[in-house]
């Protein structure tokens, strides 16, 4: 791993002890700001020749990166982490407690870590502490529950990179004949508990040597012939499973899951005096029906094929053929993109070259509105400069059209952050609810109809809000949102990025199952956020999702003729 996540880590933390200790802003948004360009910087940051050229990056920060390089340390974050207890940055992951907060909390009521946090809301300390109402102690008590039933699951974006390495390095070992993530991982969920993979070969003995000798493992749990469990330096566990290559289809789809999918496999074999397996499918006499792949037991079941994401153990057994779930390649369009304008690191060329790299027809900018101050959000003035600015540079690059768009606030009330007349300006636009996230379900439906039923709306962004693990989000009446969502014809957005993945699965579920239409976009502010998209592939299968009902698959005419309609 180069040194640039890493530095990028230190930046943000730096910035972090600088905010609890009352630093200025000034100084807080510098560190930011470096650990954002070193997490975006493609380049390994030791071979860059000067750092000065860097943006952000400025003679202090120059020679805390320099340090790094030479010693592995930054001697002055050190000072600064002694300066406070270790505990303070776990408790920035508390959702609603600032650093003002914590800074109040730790030198009022001595609060240093999450279990002194508990303690204290417990035993009535911070009730004593001014600016500390019974609401919001309640709020506190509120998002640590949530924090901590949350933490043991890893989020899908995480997991699946680590596990495609660790699979990436165990195929090249002699022997291996095939291998291949399974468990949630493979059902594509959202939060994933542990990381399975499963591998057929003729060297076993080298094959769960090497597993257990990754250089990310930290603990081996178990190590056998056939099974090798491991801790990862993340904490996450990763179970190995090696098989026979004849059997592999059947185990392949036995550690597949879910448990609730073969469950009910198994029951339908039976009234076919059949027994299914780990180990394969058998008739009345005990003889292997199938065993090598998925699909040939599938079918002797008598069962269309399945995809594994949406092995629920719901109601996919009643499906008579394969669904033609939505693939990474229908994706033709991305509709919800930021640019350097507000809070993104591309300029409009930039992200217009990335998205036809990619293979996109369409690309929109959609900057921030006004009121997301800490976004950057544009002035009605400077979105109108944009507009142009972005026709300009849709002239200029060939092979894509860019659109003018703004990913618009809806404030609480459902009243959106620009004026009609400027909305009208714009080829898309994508409301996104932003603040007031934690509004009851009623107002929050109310809010979230507005902004569907508005004309000139042609997409709900991000609509609960929520960030995995972080907080929950709005919790709107979805049946009513969709119901007018397809009257007003109005797409509901399926955010792909990994920590939001907004839409989740089974609101996609039920809104196709309405007839409303669907945008998976990646909400880019970088290069490599377009890689997201996956993430946001997987969640829309588990919701059953075909292009026909995803607007991002529209060819070029429909599109524009969609977002041309008037409602
Ligand atoms: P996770 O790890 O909690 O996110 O969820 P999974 O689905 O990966 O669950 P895990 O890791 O416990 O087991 C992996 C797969 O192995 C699971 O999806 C189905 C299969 N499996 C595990 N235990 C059983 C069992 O007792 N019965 C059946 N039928 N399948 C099981
Ligand atoms: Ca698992
Ligand atoms: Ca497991
Ligand atoms: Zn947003």
């Amino acid at each position: 791993m180069s040194a640039n996540r890493e530095l990028a880590t230190l930046f943000q933390k730096f910035a972090m002890i600088l905010e609890i200790t009352g630093a200025d802003g000034f100084k807080i948004n510098a560190h930011t700001k470096v650990a954002r360009v070193l997490e975006d910087l493609v380049e390994d940051i030791a071979t860059v020749d000067d750092l000065k050229k860097l943006p952000g990056v400025g003679k202090s920060s120059e020679s805390k990166i320099k340090e790094f390089l030479e010693t592995g340390e930054i001697s002055e974050l050190n000072a600064l982490l002694a300066s406070i207890p270790s505990g303070l940055l776990d408790v920035m992951q508390v959702q609603g407690l600032g650093p003002k907060k914590i800074r109040q909390l730790w030198q009022e009521a001595n609060v240093t870590d999450i279990p002194s946090l508990k303690e204290a809301i417990e035993d009535g300390r911070l009730e004593t502490l001014p600016r500390m109402g019974a609401k919001t102690i309640a709020n506190i008590a509120d998002s640590l529950a949530f924090l901590e039933t949350s933490s043991e699951h890893t989020r899908l974006g995480d997991a699946m990179p680590i596990a495609e390495d660790i699979v990436s390095v165990l195929a090249q070992l002699d022997g291996v004949i095939q291998i291949q993530h399974v468990g949630s991982l493979r059902r594509g969920k959202e939060t994933i508990g542990d990381i399975d993979i499963l591998a057929s070969t003729t060297n076993p003995t080298l094959l769960s040597d090497t597993f257990c000798e990754l250089e990310s493992v930290t603990k081996v749990l178990v190590q056998g012939e056939t099974k090798c469990s491991v801790r990862l330096d993340c904490s996450m566990q990763v179970d190995l499973r090696v098989v026979e290559d004849d059997v592999f289809g059947a185990t392949l789809m036995y550690f597949t899951g879910s448990k609730e999918h073969n469950i009910i496999l198994r029951e339908r074999a039976i009234k076919q005096k059949k027994r299914l397996n780990e180990y394969g499918l058998f008739d009345a006499d005990e003889n292997c029906l199938e065993s090598k792949t998925e699909r040939e037991i599938y079918k002797n079941l008598g069962v269309p094929y399945i995809p594994p994401e949406i092995r629920k153990g719901k109601d996919e057994l009643s499906l008579t053929e394969t669904p033609q779930l939505i693939q990474l390649s229908d994706i033709k369009a991305d509709l919800h993109c930021h640019t350097v304008a507000s809070d993104g690191h591309l300029s409009i060329k930039e992200l217009a070259e990335e998205a036809k790299r990619r293979g996109l027809h369409t690309i929109a900018v959609t900057d921030h509105s006004q009121s997301s101050v800490q976004a950057n959000g544009l002035t009605p003035e400077r979105l109108r400069k944009h507009i142009e600015e972005i026709r300009r540079v849709n002239e200029e690059v060939d092979g894509i059209t860019i659109l003018a768009g703004s990913e618009v606030d809806i404030h609480s009330d459902g009243r959106l952050d620009y004026e009609d007349e400027l909305l009208a300006l714009l080829d898309v636009v994508v409301a996104s609810p932003h603040i007031a996230l934690k509004q009851d379900s009623k107002k929050a439906t109310a809010r979230l109809l507005k902004a569907i039923e508005h004309p000139l709306v042609h997409i709900i962004g991000h609509p609960t809000g929520r960030v995995l693990g972080k907080r929950p989000g709005l919790d709107p009446d979805m049946p009513t949102l969709f119901a007018a969502a397809v009257n007003c014809n109005t797409a509901m957005e399926l955010n792909a990025n990994s920590w939001r993945l907004d839409l989740r699965d089974t609101h996609v579920h039920a809104a196709i199952e309405l007839g409303a239409l669907i945008s998976i976009n990646t909400d880019s502010h970088a290069a490599n956020d377009f890689d997201q998209l996956r993430y946001g592939i997987l969640t829309a299968r588990r919701g059953w999702l075909t292009p026909e009902s995803c607007i991002n698959c529209f060819a070029q005419d429909a599109l524009d003729a969609w977002l041309a309609r008037s409602c």
